[in-house]
């Protein structure tokens, strides 16, 4: 094939929770492609992709035998199914927590309190490995679905699954033992054996990716200011270099711009009020490229 026919083939959820977000992501990238909900397949408009639209359990095991050659999918696929895969990219969004739950009157003191009990999963592997890890012998019984009403009618003494808000879990009379087994998020996986046209391809849309990941940290901050302040406000906020300073047509005040992380603008607000900063406007950045 020659380098200009080569495609990266790419799999997403076809439809659920991650097929969503997984489409936004990839069109905040700048990739456009057509959205029939009926086809399993679909090529990019304007970037050497296609698209394979899979259930998210069979995303990891496509990528590793290459009828993919990346994926997106959610951390706790990869680590259940254990394909050969590389973990490219951490992506930020469905975030949610793996963790074992027992009815909410049962007496919990630690996780030897688990041992000769049975426990309810759709993630046996995952739920085995810790047990292991943990020395605790439990009976692992695997269902595919609806997985907290497992004590309820007889079938499990305990629960291990994906926890969000955690409403499924107290709806279903259960608790939450801590710590978490797996913190888990939409993950970019990748064949093993790409080759160097591929890994280009890779490579274009991982550059992409980070500008977007990279400016979900941050904010575009502006605000007016007594001109008198300006060097009480640099120090406040230093900016990704230095801040932009505008003189307003009134000389007694100025104008700031600049980019600043989220938790930074909150920790410094403050500051920058007793320094006068005022009409203070905060922006969502789309893109940061270094
Ligand atoms: O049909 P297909 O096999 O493709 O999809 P699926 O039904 O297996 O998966 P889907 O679409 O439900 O979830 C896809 C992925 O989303 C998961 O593999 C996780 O990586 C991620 N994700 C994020 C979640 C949740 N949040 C989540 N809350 N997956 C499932 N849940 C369920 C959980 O199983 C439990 O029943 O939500 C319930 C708990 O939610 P809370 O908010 O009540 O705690
Ligand atoms: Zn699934």
């Amino acid at each position: 094939m020659s380098k200009l026919d080569t495609k990266l083939k790419i799999a997403i959820q076809k439809s659920g929770r991650l097929h969503e977000r997984c489409v936004r992501f990839i069109e905040s990238c700048g990739i456009k492609f057509p959205k029939n909900k009926s086809v399993l397949k679909a090529e990019a408009h304007n970037f050497p992709m296609q698209f394979l639209f899979l259930r998210d359990d069979d995303i990891p095991a496509c990528v590793a035998e290459g009828v993919a050659d990346v994926g997106m999918v959610g951390l706790n696929e990869v680590e259940e199914t254990a394909e050969n895969v590389d973990i490219v990219k951490r992506l930020g969004f469905s975030k949610c927590r793996m963790s074992l739950a027992v009815p909410k009157n049962m007496e919990y003191n630690g996780l030897q309190d688990l041992s000769g009990k049975t426990i309810a999963t759709s993630y046996p592997r995952i739920l085995q490995n810790y047990l292991k890890e943990n020395q605790v012998e439990a009976r692992v019984h695997q269902i595919s679905g609806s997985v907290e009403i497992a004590p309820s009618v007889g079938m499990a003494d305990a629960v291990f699954d994906i926890v969000s808000s955690g409403s499924t879990l107290m709806s279903n009379g259960l608790k939450e033992i801590k710590p978490t087994v797996l913190k888990s998020e939409a993950v970019l996986i990748a064949n093993r054996n790409l080759d160097t046209e591929q890994q280009a391809i890779l490579d274009k849309l991982t550059f992409r990716m980070d500008a977007l990941l990279e400016a979900q940290n941050f904010k575009y901050l502006m605000f007016n200011f007594p001109t008198t302040s300006k060097e009480e406000i640099v120090n406040i906020i230093p900016g990704l270099k230095s801040p932009t300073i505008v003189p307003l047509s009134n000389s007694n005040w100025s104008a700031l711009h600049s980019v600043v992380e989220e938790d930074v603008f909150w920790d410094k607000i403050d500051n920058l009020k007793s320094a006068g900063a005022e009409d203070i406007i905060v922006l969502p950045i789309e893109k940061i490229i270094r």
